[in-house]
């Protein structure tokens, strides 16, 4: 027996170097990687967020026979920034402008003779406007009607 024991301590001491030395081998192996400088990152950014405010155009038209008219009394358009373009007619004679009211709003376009365009915008949230000529007695006599924005 007295065999055996002194052949376990002749190995024991064998295993511990091996071991030691397998961990160091290991241990020296890494050297610093260059990882990053990827400075990149783009998210889904439009998909999260709220689509920007649409701007629409809407078209009208005066008279073009001259009658304190528009070519319509309903408009509709969506929320955002509206702008109203208003024809007037070379044929009608007369000055005409477009403007624009409701809702906090109140906004005049340029008064433009025979050919002219007037236009007005405004950045409106849904609800109902009234667009008008501004030019006096032109409302009163018709020249008006209902913007509804959704
Ligand atoms: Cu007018």
């Amino acid at each position: 027996m007295s065999l055996s024991t002194s052949a376990l301590r002749r190995v024991l001491p064998a295993v511990g170097v091996v071991a030691a030395l397998g961990v160091a081998a290991c241990g020296s192996s890494g050297s610093g990687s260059g990882s990053g400088s990827g400075a990149s990152t783009s998210p889904a950014a439009n998909s999260t967020s709220t689509p920007p405010a649409a701007a629409s155009k809407v078209s009208l038209s005066a008279a073009a026979d001259g009658s304190l008219l528009f070519n319509t009394t309903s408009l509709s358009a969506k929320a955002g920034t509206v702008t109203l373009v208003m024809a007037n007619p070379s044929g009608s004679g007369i000055e005409h402008a477009i403007a624009l009211s409701g809702n906090g709003v109140d906004a005049s376009g340029q008064v433009v003779g025979p050919g002219g365009t007037s236009t007005v915008s405004g950045k409106l949230k849904p609800g109902t406007y009234t667009f008008l000529c501004p030019v006096p007695g032109h409302e009163a006599a018709g020249m008006k009607g209902t913007l509804t924005v959704r």
